[in-house]
């Protein structure tokens, strides 16, 4: 199994094109354009259309490569697996509260896992419509969410050990609450917390009933190849468990990356095992997005971002809510 051609192109791409070419390499293809489309195989490929633009921006794709792979859709879940990794899509259909739903194809998406052999989940995507309004009851859209995926991953972690990976969790323009994920069969996957930041499912209550599950990061290893993939969740400016510089941008974006920063040093790198040839940096991260509440905010996040990682840096800046209403900025990235 040649996985070595999944590390150097197994990673999100910004294509020139609106729709890039297919080959039966592709495990995944993700749009972040103006329209929703539940996943779908186009061409033999997982394909999900998020809305994250205007009508008027373009958008990018992102193109998730691996080996020669086969694709395929099981009730909701649409997926692609190369023998080493499963590429998986999902819709969750709307309702008036999206916990029962959000569990169930969560849970179903945990079962694929599992059937197909890739248990080792190590990154998740959610990209959730109205996050920070209200449901039917008055709960906060992004914490009904929380609620059902914290019950998808206590259920099925009564059966079998699943960790929680690293995550984003944001919003969405439009459509229906959507995501994605990788998961692997043999690479070795670690699950990093941030020393300056209370792990998000230990969150207290007072953030809605049920912790958000994830990990501040995930790396994987493939120790033959020599290869090591860091995974950056979503990061944003959170000390402990509580949002600092509520309304001040700037230092939002200072604290969000000096939380990466910390999470990706010499220093926590060893305190999770793990061990790199050189120290880690800003400037190592690539494949970047950068959420940003406020449409006219992103000129002066742009500046700060673009002095901060490097100058190749692939970085996207989309305009989203923020699964917290006093978040401004939120930040991902991953380091290969
Ligand atoms: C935070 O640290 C900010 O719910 O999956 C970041 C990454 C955040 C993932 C998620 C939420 C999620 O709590 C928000």
């Amino acid at each position: 199994m040649d996985y070595a051609n999944l590390i150097s192109g197994g990673h999100p791409q910004a294509l020139p094109e609106d729709r890039p070419l297919m080959n039966s390499r592709v495990l995944g293809m993700v749009n972040f354009g103006p329209v929703f489309q539940k996943p779908v195989l186009e061409e033999g490929s997982p394909f999900l259309s998020l809305r994250m633009t205007s009508a008027d921006e373009k958008g990018f794709v992102e193109q998730w490569t691996a080996g020669p792979a086969q694709a395929s859709v099981s009730g909701d879940l649409v997926y692609a697996h190369d023998g080493e990794y499963l590429f998986c899509a999902a819709e969750i259909p709307a309702s008036e509260r999206c916990r029962n739903l959000t569990r169930e194809t969560y849970l179903a998406a945990f079962e694929l896992m599992d059937e197909l052999g890739y248990p080792r989940l190590f990154r998740m995507w959610n990209y959730i419509p109205r996050i920070n309004e209200d449901n039917a009851d008055g709960l906060e859209i992004y914490r009904d969410f929380c609620a059902g995926r914290s019950e998808a991953f206590e259920l099925y972690g009564r059966r079998r050990h699943l960790p929680m990976p690293a995550a984003t969790g944001i919003g969405a323009q439009g459509g229906n609450i959507a995501f994605f994920f990788l998961s692997c069969r043999s690479g070795r996957v670690t699950f990093l917390e941030n020393p300056r930041q209370m792990p998000a499912y230990t969150y207290p209550r007072q953030y809605g009933p049920r912790s958000p599950s994830f990990a501040r990061a995930t790396c994987v290893q493939h120790d033959a190849l020599g290869v090591l993939n860091l995974y950056i969740s979503g990061t944003a400016s959170i000390i402990g468990h509580e949002t600092v510089h509520r309304s001040d941008l700037m230092r939002q974006c200072d604290v969000t990356l000096e939380n990466i920063s910390l999470l990706i040093g010499r220093d926590n790198l060893i305190r999770h095992g793990i061990e790199t040839p050189a120290d880690l940096t800003l400037r190592d991260v690539d494949f970047i997005k950068v959420y940003v509440r406020h449409a006219e905010d992103i000129p002066a996040v742009r500046r700060r971002c673009r002095e901060a990682f490097a100058p190749h840096a692939n970085i996207q800046f989309l305009n989203a809510d923020i699964c917290r209403s006093d978040l401004l900025v939120e930040i991902e990235g991953i380091i290969t």
